[in-house]
């Protein structure tokens, strides 16, 4: 497969911190369109903030059929990719999601973690589906972290979460997965660091974002960029995530809260079915520049072929014995270098 359109998606967002609320606010219309620059127009189609507790925003997303058959969600007619475009929210907003089925079979759109009617769940016992040349808009809600009557924490929506189509096969989605109709949400808190760029990890039965084995895309970042892995696991098998050189908090985020954070640090996660989790790395800390392999640590499936290559580069662009040619990433990453 190419390298166009592969997670090429930028963010119209540059704040490393979420910061004030009242700046969340602007920050959050500000991430609205998650479009690339060249769509940027069709996304001041969004809504201003106007609910309480956070705004309001409109994306349109494309079933479409790929060239090989494969199944995939894009933000442009034509430019469909598996994983289908990074979605981020900030806790609080509101996003009405118009899906627009280009493809040849009934899809749907189903999200985890989020709140959402029944309308919007995105099953046929709900007429949740979009027929072939049909549109339909479904509506995802988030909230912040509160206080229950009687003193117990509610959580909030942040965190790793994903979609997928519900219906395509079977009732529960099963052929729309397997085809690649699926990608990642992240729902981010007021404060949360952001990364400079994001890269999807999907465990999908046996293929890595439904690439063929041994051909598992390749993730480039600088030395010292703040990266964020998102992983999330479809279809029939359990998987364990490793990568190389590089380890994360299993919590939230993936990041220390600080000096007393107790959480596990690990290089290594379990994870079955829909499953998703996603943590942030600092490129090469403390281990330099390199060839740094990430893959399921199930031997057999590792030997199979799941298993790919996150090239971190120098300051000149260079990998120590990785002769690195343009366009060799088959993922730049979802880049968040607009400043704001
Ligand atoms: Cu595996």
């Amino acid at each position: 497969m190419t390298d166009e359109g592969r997670g090429t998606t930028k963010r119209l967002f540059s704040r490393r911190v979420f910061t004030t609320s009242a700046a969340a606010a602007t920050a959050a219309a500000a991430i609205a369109p998650f479009v690339p620059s060249s769509q940027a127009g069709a996304a001041q189609a969004d809504k201003p903030a106007g609910k309480p507790g956070g705004g309001v925003r409109r994306m349109t997303l494309y079933a479409e059929k790929l060239p090989d058959g494969q199944l995939a969600y894009g933000l442009e007619p034509g430019k469909a990719t598996i994983p289908g475009p990074l979605i981020e929210m900030v806790e609080g907003e509101t996003l009405e999601i118009e899906v627009v089925n280009n493809a040849d079979v009934t899809a749907s759109l189903h999200v985890h973690g989020v709140d959402y009617d029944t309308a919007s769940d995105g099953t046929r016992m709900n007429d949740g589906v979009v027929e072939p040349g049909g549109r339909r808009t479904y509506v995802w809600r988030t909230h912040t972290q509160g206080r229950r009557p009687g003193g117990t924490i509610e959580p909030g929506s942040a965190g790793y979460w994903h979609y997928h189509d519900h219906v395509v096969g079977t009732d529960h989605g099963t052929g729309g997965i397997r085809r690649g109709l699926y990608g990642a949400l992240v729902v981010r808190r007021k404060g949360d660091v952001l990364p400079d760029k994001t890269f999807t990890v999907v465990f999908n039965d046996m293929t890595i974002n439904n690439r063929p084995a041994h051909d598992a895309p390749q993730f480039t970042a600088k030395l010292g960029e703040r990266v964020e892995f998102i992983v999330i696991t479809h279809g029939d098998f359990f998987h364990t995530f490793h990568i190389h050189g590089h380890r994360w908090a299993d919590n939230r985020t993936g990041l220390l809260d600080g000096p007393n954070d107790t959480s596990r640090v690990i290089d290594t996660k379990i994870t079955g079915p829909a499953e998703s989790f996603g943590f942030q790395v600092i490129a090469g800390e403390r281990v330099g520049p390199g060839a740094w392999m990430y893959h399921c640590h199930v031997q057999s499936h590792s030997d199979m072929g799941m298993a790919g290559v996150f090239m971190v580069t120098d300051k000149n662009g260079n990998v120590p014995g990785h002769p690195m040619t343009p366009g060799q990433s088959t993922d730049p990453g979802h880049s968040m270098d607009m400043s704001h």
